[in-house]
């Protein structure tokens, strides 16, 4: 017999639900966001009520995800006088809107061997989402990429370099930065 799902699990499935209503599918599921990425937090109550497989989640469970996160230590979405957001990871597409930053002179970004010869060719592209992701430092841009690879590769981003010549950043979280696409001669790999 499976063993009893734990709250832990829960709190991820839930966690992974609102990354899919909120960053890749609201219309889905009729819901709105505006410009920067803010849905009502009871409509989106709602519709987890709606759902047979998420009808255990309430506001608590919700603003647990939000607040605490899942235990790796990311901060995914933001609550706020009533409505919630995905802080990053966007694949709508209209364009959430950030305030752009200055970034610090490094930049990482982890991603897998296959990849290496088209982003050398391309630069970094936002591919399935709206912005390139990077990290502050090595071992998360590490962390990652392993979502993609055994062995990811470690690739560093003359990020002040690439922002002076025009490409914008944001940082709309402590441990993510996003960016547009960022041209070869920014990017070299970690040797
Ligand atoms: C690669 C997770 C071919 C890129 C993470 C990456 C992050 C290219 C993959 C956030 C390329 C896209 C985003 C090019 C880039 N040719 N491949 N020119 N340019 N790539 O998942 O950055 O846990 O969309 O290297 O922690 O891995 O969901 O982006 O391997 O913060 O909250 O194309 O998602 O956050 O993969 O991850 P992804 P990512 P959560």
């Amino acid at each position: 017999m499976a063993s009893p799902i734990t709250n832990k699990q829960r709190r991820i499935k839930l966690s992974k639900f609102l990354a899919l209503l909120l960053r890749h599918q609201p219309e889905r599921f009729a819901l709105e966001l505006d410009e920067a990425g803010w849905a009502s937090l009871s409509r989106v109550l709602e519709i987890l009520n709606d759902l047979s497989n998420f009808r255990w989640a309430d506001r608590s469970d919700v603003m647990h995800v939000a607040q605490e996160g899942t235990g790796d230590g990311k901060k995914r979405f933001e609550v706020n006088a009533g409505r919630i957001r995905a802080l990053y990871g966007h694949s709508l597409e209209r364009r959430v809107e950030y305030k752009p930053v200055r970034p610090p002179t490094r930049l990482y970004h982890g991603t897998s061997p296959e990849a290496l010869g088209a982003i050398r060719r391309a630069g970094l592209q936002p591919m399935g989402r709206q912005y390139v992701h990077l990290s502050p430092d090595r071992e998360t841009a590490l962390r990652v990429g392993s979502r993609h690879t055994p062995h990811p590769v470690l690739i560093i981003v003359r990020a002040a370099k690439a922002h002076e010549a025009g490409i914008a950043f944001y940082h709309p979280e402590e441990g993510v930065y996003l960016a547009e696409p960022i041209p070869p001669a920014y990017l070299h790999k970690n040797a």
